[in-house]
């Protein structure tokens, strides 16, 4: 607080100036309403567990993640977006392929390499198994390099948490989780 007050003391003394030679202010654009999709997350034995509810503006990608009391084991899982848009093989979701990255990135959020497009942060699954969780990312749903493109992509969750540095996956082991988006 006590670094602004030199600031408001500058504002306080140049105002009456800018008062006078303000015009009536362009009426601010509607900003565009952030695109969205929903997408239902399964399991290994596809069973429905969840779902994701992504929202994407003009600038970042936020996702959400509702997952209902048994859906996970509880405590912390890697998510990553994947190349592909095929979860029909559900016991180990390999059809859905590595994770988006278009610019060979190294795998990781804090490596120095990386991240790969698709890299996310973990979220954590409660005692019960469930998880309300938000995330965001600079891949955009549709357009250049976006999720939806020919083939799509997929939502993967997986057993372990996610070290963020360690190639390919930063340790999160097997895929226990999938959501088509497409
Ligand atoms: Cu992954
Ligand atoms: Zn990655």
């Amino acid at each position: 607080m006590t670094r602004l007050l030199p600031i408001l003391a500058v504002l306080a003394s140049v105002t009456p100036a800018l008062a006078q030679k303000a015009e009536a202010p362009a009426a601010p654009a509607a900003p565009a309403a952030p695109q969205t999709f929903e997408s239902e997350i399964r399991n290994n034995k596809n069973e429905p567990i969840g779902k994701i509810m992504i929202r994407d503006g003009a600038n970042s990608l936020v996702m959400r993640l509702a997952i209902q009391a048994g859906g996970l084991p509880p405590g912390w899982h890697g998510i990553h977006f994947h190349a592909v848009g095929d979860c029909s093989d559900i016991e180990k979701f390999e059809k859905s392929k590595a994770h988006v990255n278009h610019d060979q990135s190294k795998h990781g959020l804090l490596n120095p390499d990386g991240p790969d497009e698709g890299d996310l942060p973990n979220v954590y699954a409660n005692a019960d198994g469930s998880v309300n969780a938000e995330v965001s990312s600079e891949t955009p749903l549709t357009g250049e390099g976006g999720l939806k493109d020919g083939d799509g992509s997929a939502l993967i969750i997986h057993a372990n948490a996610d070290d963020h540095s360690a190639q390919p996956i930063g340790g999160a082991g097997a895929r226990i989780a999938c959501a088509v988006i497409k």
